[in-house]
């Protein structure tokens, strides 16, 4: 019986693992605001990034150190808050039409922020520099396609 939970327990803790960020929202508009507050997170760390990437702000290492550990977190959380029936008037409905699509753009974002905040991590402003750009087209590439103009 013992040996039988604690398989239990490993195979729970391994599917936690696996899966993405979750959330659940007890009303649409709380969904709505969920992932809204989350770009929010990431427009204010990536800005920060770009501030130092562009040379507008001084680079301090241990703050874009601190920026790319935010982002590279928060980068998980928006695509959750696009649950059914949490439209909203940003959002075009493709988003919940072309659902696989949505899902590969949203991953190619967190992957490119999972890079920046690597870059960020090693305090080389050149690294910073590249995966600024690169990140930042992932960023328009969705709302090219999926936000309301
Ligand atoms: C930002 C921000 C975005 C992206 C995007 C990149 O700083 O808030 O949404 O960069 O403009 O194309």
């Amino acid at each position: 019986m013992k040996k039988m939970l604690t398989a239990a327990a490993l195979a729970a803790v391994a599917v936690c693992a696996a899966l993405p960020a979750q959330a659940q929202f007890a009303k649409a508009e709380d969904a709505v605001a969920y992932r809204q507050g989350a770009y929010r997170v990431l427009a204010h760390h990536f800005g920060s990034l770009g501030a130092m990437a562009s040379g507008k702000a001084p680079f301090d290492a241990a703050r874009a150190a601190a920026d790319g550990e935010v982002l590279a977190a928060i980068a998980k959380l928006p695509a959750t808050g696009f649950v059914a029936g949490a439209e909203s008037k940003a959002a075009k409905p493709a988003i919940w039409t072309q659902g696989e699509k949505f899902k590969q753009i949203d991953q190619n974002m967190i992957e490119a922020a999972g890079k920046l905040a690597a870059a960020a991590k090693s305090g080389d402003l050149e690294q910073i520099k590249a995966t600024f750009g690169d990140t930042a087209k992932t960023c328009k590439a969705c709302h090219d396609e999926y936000r309301q103009k």
